[in-house]
Parts: structure tokens; sequence; C-alpha cells
């Protein structure tokens, strides 16, 4: 059977003013950890380079730009790049992008990339699903500004065949929606990477604070349950700047069951064997979609 020995390495909390480099020191540190334990794959969460800025409301465009990456890799995440290579390891993380399309335009995107045990980009997502709001809210303890910094991703949800399978991408925000990951089951995914920056406090619907570890999970589990797909969800978790941030980060099998689990809200690495075979188990079954879809029935899905 195809097994691939995956770590997931949560990140604990980012300070505002912390260099790159300390947070790709620790990024190593833990990369390190994880091939100790076998680890063939090693994935990060989202923004995983700086803390969660979308929590502030800035006009100066320099600023915001501080958070962004304009090369992939550049020399301050370089070290990631060479140390993948010396352990063996394939990773993935995720940064805030900023890059110039073949029309000259600047655009921003939030960003997900899979990179090789050779150190070469094998696969890239922009996230689609951008929560929040564009502009300054007062009666907000903390802003949530993904919409005003980030453009709705332009790749759709891409999967990729990559160390032994079929590997989709999706970025925190997303798994909450089942067409994200029915976009990446029809695709036949067999593995899901998917980094999470979720606050405890949802200003909103405060009522739901209780609630976040529970539909983080509820998403992850069904949506790998729904396409018979492994999941890996990864955290930047703990109190960061004073906002706290769900922990939570697991490794979710095929059937839904949470294999693997972080224990701590802070930098943690957890590894599990994953048999991708066992997809076979729910997609050729129970979620066989050429046996049992009924798409002429879903028109509405598409509508908007
Ligand atoms: N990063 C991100 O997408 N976070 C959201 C927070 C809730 S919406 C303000 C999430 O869905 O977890």
């Amino acid at each position: 059977s195809r097994r691939l020995v995956i770590a997931a390495a949560q990140l604990g909390p980012i300070a505002r003013d912390e260099p790159r480099s300390d947070v790709v020191a620790r990024m190593v540190g833990l990369m390190r950890t994880a091939a100790g334990r076998g680890a063939e794959l090693v994935v990060f969460p989202e923004l995983a380079l700086t803390t969660f800025f979308p929590r502030w409301f800035m006009e100066d465009q320099t600023e915001i730009d501080r958070f962004f990456e304009t090369e992939m890799p550049s020399s301050e995440t370089l070290p990631l790049f060479n140390a993948a290579k010396d352990l063996g390891v394939a990773f993935s993380f995720g940064y805030a992008e900023k890059t110039v399309d073949e029309t000259g335009k600047t655009r921003r995107f939030n960003t997900s990339i899979l990179i090789g045990s050779d150190g070469e980009i094998l696969a890239k997502y922009r996230k689609i699903h951008l929560p929040g709001h564009n502009e300054h809210e007062d009666w907000r303890p903390f802003q949530h500004l993904e919409k005003r910094y980030f453009e709705v991703g332009d790749m759709g949800f891409p999967v990729s065949e990559a160390l032994k399978c079929r590997i989709g991408m999706c970025i925190c925000n997303d798994r909450r929606w089942p067409e994200t990951f029915r976009m990446l089951g029809l695709q036949k995914a067999e593995l899901v990477l998917l980094g999470y920056n979720t606050p405890v406090h949802y200003p909103p619907a405060p009522d739901h604070d209780h609630l976040q570890d529970f539909h983080n999970h509820l998403c992850m589990q069904a949506g790998a349950y729904q396409n018979g797909t492994w999941v890996v969800g990864v955290a930047k978790a703990g109190c960061e700047e004073g906002c706290d941030l769900i922990g939570g980060t697991c490794i979710i099998a095929p059937t839904g069951e949470i294999v693997a689990k972080c224990a701590t809200l802070g930098d943690e690495v957890i590894v599990a064997e994953c048999d991708l075979d066992r997809c076979r188990e729910i997609q050729d079954n129970i979620f066989n979609f050429a046996h049992h879809r009924q798409p002429d029935q879903y028109g509405l899905l598409t509508e908007k």
C-alpha cells in the first residue's frame, strides 16, 4: 500500500515585530523534529511567516506590504528550503503573496505552497473564501480585514499528482465550505493540506465562542469523510498580540476519524503514517461519486 508519513507542525503565537528570520528558525526546528520522527511531509499553517496581520486596520500600503513576500524563496525563507533538502522532506506553508501579473498589475493573495524534498515548488493555491470585512469597524475588539488585504484566489482548487498521491490545498475559512472539499474530492484528492488562524472570539456572534474548536473539527472531519480523503489541519495557535487563536491541529483519516492531535497551543509536531489506499474505502463505496451522485439535481449550487 502507499503510505506517507506526515507531520503537522503547529506554530504558537508570532509577535507583530518578530523578524522573519526568527520564525523561519522556529519552523526549521519543527522540521528537524518531524524528520527525526520519520516524516516525509511537514505541513505548516496559514500565513506562517508573520503574525495574523488582518486583525489590524492599516491604510499605509508600505506598512501592509511588510507582511507580504515578493519572491519565494527569498533570502529570509531560503533556510527552510535548504533544511528540507538536507533532511529529505517535502513541506507546505502559507504566506501573504505579492506579485505582478502579466498585465503589470500588482496582486495580493493569501497563498499556500507545497515544496518537494528537492526544494522545488510543486503546487500553489490562493485562498478563495476570504472572511471578514473591508473597512475599519469600531465596535470590534479586533479586526478581520482579509477582504481588504487580499484578492479572491484566481487558481480554482487545483489537485496535483505529487508525493505518491493526489494532493489539494485549502486555507482556513475555506474549510467551512463543503464546496471546497467537494471541488477537491471531485478531482479525487487523497490528501488535503489546510492551515488556519482562527480567533476564539467571533465578534459578530460571541455566543459561538465556546464552539470554535467543535466547528473546526466538525468541518474538517466532515470534509475528509464526505470525500474520502486524508486531511491535515494545522493551526497557528495561542495568544497572539492579545488575541486568542484556537489550536486543535490534527490529522484526519478518510473515515473522518482524528488519528493524531496536538495537545498544546504552542509550537508542536504531531506525526501519523497515512495509508493513501484507505481513501478507496470511502471513494469506492459510500461516496462513490460516479455511482451515487446526482449532479442533475444540484443546479442551485452553481447559481449566484
Ligand atoms: N483565517 C481565517 O480565515 N479565519 C477565519 C476566522 C473566522 S471569520 C472572521 C476562520 O474561518 O477560521
